[in-house]
C-alpha cells in the first residue's frame, strides 16, 4: 500500500482554494492509500503568531480536516508539534539542503519581500517540510502547485541524502490535480487565491456565510466579452470561475461550459454561488458540530502518538548513518 504525507498550516481559516486543491485530494487518497495528515504548526510559527490565535487555528484546522471528510479511523490526523521527530530530522536535514537552493525558493522570496524583519525559519522552512514527507517515507505528495517547487527540493534532499549515506529515503512524487491545482483571487485572477489576502473579496473562506458567498461571487471580476467560455491564457477568471463550478459540484469543466453556452456571465454566476452554497453547507454544519464536541483533542494525541512510532524508525536510522553514536 502507498504512503502518503501531506500537512496544512493553522495559519488562518481555509479558502476554497485550499479545499479543492489540497483537501479534496487528501480525502480521495485516503481510500487507497496509507495516508498521515498533519497540521504543520511548526511552519506556522516562521511568520509572527498570537499564541491564542495559533492554539484556536490548530483545534479549528483538526475539525476543519474531518469535516471536509478525513475519517480519523483510516488516516492519522495530528499536530507536527507533538511529534517530535519532526523538528529533530528537520535540523537534520538542514545540515543536507543548501542555502543556496534554499534562497531560489519562490515562496521565500515572496513572504520575505512582504515583510520587515525575516526569521531564520521561514528561510529554512523548505528544510522541515522535507523532514515532514521524508520521516513516513511517503511515496506521494498532495498538495497545489504552489508547493511544487517545494517537493522538488524535498526530493533533492532525499537524493543527496542517499547517495551520500546509502538507501534510507522514499523519493516522493507530487500529486497536484490538473484542474484546481491552482484556484485564483476572485479579485486578481492572475494572483493565486490565499487566505493571508489583505483583502477578503479575494477568497472564498471555507466558513464565509451563504449570503457573504454569494457577494463575493456575484463582485469576482470577469473577463471582457460576455461568452461563458474555457480559455486560461485568454480568459483567465471566467475559467478560474469554471473550475470552481466543476469541482464544487462534481462535474466537468465542458460539462458545465455547454450549459451556459450563450447564456452570458449572470446567469452562471448566480448558479455558481449556489453550487458554492450547497457544497460548503454540510462541511459547515460538521464543522460546528466537532468544535463544540470536544473531541478533538484526544484524537490528534492518539495519532501522534502512532505517527511517532514511525517517524522514530526513521530518525534512528538517519543517525546512525550521519555517524551519531547511538
Ligand atoms: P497562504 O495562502 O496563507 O500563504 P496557503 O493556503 O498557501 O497559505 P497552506 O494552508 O499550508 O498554505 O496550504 C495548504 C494546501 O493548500 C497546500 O497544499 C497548498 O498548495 C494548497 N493551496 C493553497 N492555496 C491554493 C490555491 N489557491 N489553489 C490550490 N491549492 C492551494
Ligand atoms: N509548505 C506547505 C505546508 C507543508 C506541507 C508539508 C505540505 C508543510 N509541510 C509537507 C505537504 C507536505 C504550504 O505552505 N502549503
Amino acid at each position: 500500500m502507498k504512503r502518503v504525507f501531506s500537512g496544512i498550516q493553522p495559519s488562518g481559516t481555509l479558502t476554497i482554494g485550499n479545499y479543492l486543491g489540497a483537501m479534496k485530494n487528501f480525502v480521495r487518497l485516503q481510500n487507497e492509500a496509507e495516508c498521515y495528515f498533519c497540521i504543520v504548526d511548526l511552519h506556522a510559527i516562521t511568520v509572527p503568531q498570537d499564541p491564542a490565535v495559533l492554539r484556536t487555528n490548530t483545534m479549528s484546522l483538526a475539525a476543519m480536516y474531518v469535516a471536509s471528510g478525513i475519517d480519523p479511523k483510516k488516516s492519522t490526523l495530528f499536530a507536527q508539534s507533538h511529534v517530535r521527530q519532526h523538528t529533530e530530522l528537520g535540523w537534520l536535514l538542514q545540515c543536507i539542503a543548501y542555502y543556496g537552493e534554499l534562497g531560489r525558493m519562490t515562496q521565500f522570496k515572496d513572504k520575505s519581500a512582504q515583510r520587515d524583519v525575516v526569521t531564520a525559519g521561514l528561510f529554512t522552512y523548505p528544510a522541515l517540510m522535507a523532514a515532514d514527507i521524508l520521516l513516513y517515507q511517503a511515496d506521494l505528495v498532495p498538495v497545489g502547485e504552489d508547493q511544487k517547487q517545494h517537493l522538488e527540493l524535498t526530493r533533492d534532499i532525499a537524493e543527496r541524502f542517499n547517495n551520500r549515506f546509502g538507501q534510507t529515503f522514499v523519493v516522493p512524487e507530487p500529486y497536484i490535480s490538473k484542474v484546481g491545482g491552482r484556484i485564483m483571487s476572485l479579485e486578481e485572477p492572475t494572483k493565486k487565491m490565499s487566505k493571508s489576502d489583505e483583502s477578503a473579496g479575494a477568497y472564498i473562506s471555507m466558513l464565509d456565510e451563504p449570503d457573504v458567498v454569494r457577494k463575493k461571487i456575484s463582485r469576482a471580476v470577469t473577463d471582457s466579452e460576455r461568452e461563458v467560455r474555457y480559455d486560461d491564457a485568454n480568459k483567465p477568471a471566467i475559467s478560474n470561475l469554471l473550475t470552481i463550478y466543476a469541482l464544487c459540484a462534481d462535474r466537468t469543466v465542458e460539462d458545465v461550459v455547454a450549459q451556459y453556452a450563450g447564456q452570458g456571465y449572470g446567469p452562471f454566476k448566480k448558479d455558481l454561488a449556489e453550487v458554492v452554497v450547497a457544497a460548503l453547507e454540510p462541511i459547515q454544519a460538521r464543522y460546528r458540530e466537532l468544535m463544540s464536541s470536544g473531541e478533538l483533542a484526544a484524537l490528534l494525541r492518539d495519532a501522534a502518538e502512532r505517527a511517532a512510532e514511525v517517524a522514530e524508525v526513521t530518525v534512528q536510522d538517519v543517525k546512525e548513518k550521519l555517524g551519531f553514536v547511538v
